[in-house]
């Protein structure tokens, strides 16, 4: 049975909705952010030494990263989620599942933490520039990547899938920008349509 130590408002969903879409039967071990911090509980400690989600137990191994999650699951329960991996079509699957929690998370936090700055009254200088300009080149990048795409590769869910939409929903929500990126935004708007996310978004909040 496999064993998901949940996070609410994390990217623990994405795992979320990658067992909703399997159908393997799986078990969920919840876990609530402190309201002032935003952390996750000490609880989770327990479970893996960086105290984050999602954390899943599989085979009596603890595995953490949710890319290495969404690999290993989709390998072993769900191969029609990935491309042959013969195909060039496995090497942009690869590339887009470390594209989701590298190039594109770093921009995005970025950001986010320096707004938290701004807020607090931080004068900033060089991270100002740098989050804007990163955040501009590469969420661009991914909008022109998206012209005419409905999914990210193969025309079809991946594994791929269940990694981006957890950031790029947190950039357009949260930094308000979508307007900019309208292909980013189209492609949200067919991720949220998709059931077994509905389910997992649900799930997540109850
Ligand atoms: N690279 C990890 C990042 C995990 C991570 O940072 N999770 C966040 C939630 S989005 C977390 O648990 N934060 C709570 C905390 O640090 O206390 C992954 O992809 O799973």
């Amino acid at each position: 049975m496999i064993r998901l130590h949940h996070l609410n408002d994390s990217r623990s969903i994405r795992i979320l909705w990658l067992l909703e879409e399997i159908g393997e039967p799986y078990e969920i071990i919840r876990y609530q952010r402190d309201e002032k911090t935003h952390l996750a509980p000490q609880a989770l400690r327990a479970i893996h030494p960086l105290g984050k989600s999602p954390v899943i137990e599989l085979d009596g191994k603890i595995i953490a990263e949710s890319g290495a999650i969404t690999e290993l699951l989709i390998k072993k329960f769900a191969p029609h989620l990935a491309p042959d991996e013969l195909s060039p079509e496995h090497i942009d699957y690869i590339q887009w599942i470390h594209f989701s929690e590298s190039s594109a998370m770093l921009p995005f936090l970025l950001k986010v933490f320096n707004e938290f700055e701004i807020q607090s009254g931080t004068d900033l200088k060089f991270l100002n520039d740098y989050a804007e300009k990163e955040f501009n080149k590469v969420f661009s990048y991914l909008n022109d990547y998206l012209n005419g795409r409905t999914f990210l590769v193969e025309e079809r869910l991946t594994g791929a899938d269940f990694m981006l939409g957890f950031v790029v929903k947190g950039a357009l929500n949260w930094l308000k920008s979508g307007s900019k990126f309208s292909h980013i935004e189209s492609y949200i708007r067919n991720l949220e349509n998709q059931t077994s996310y509905k389910r997992a978004l649900n799930i997540d909040a109850n």
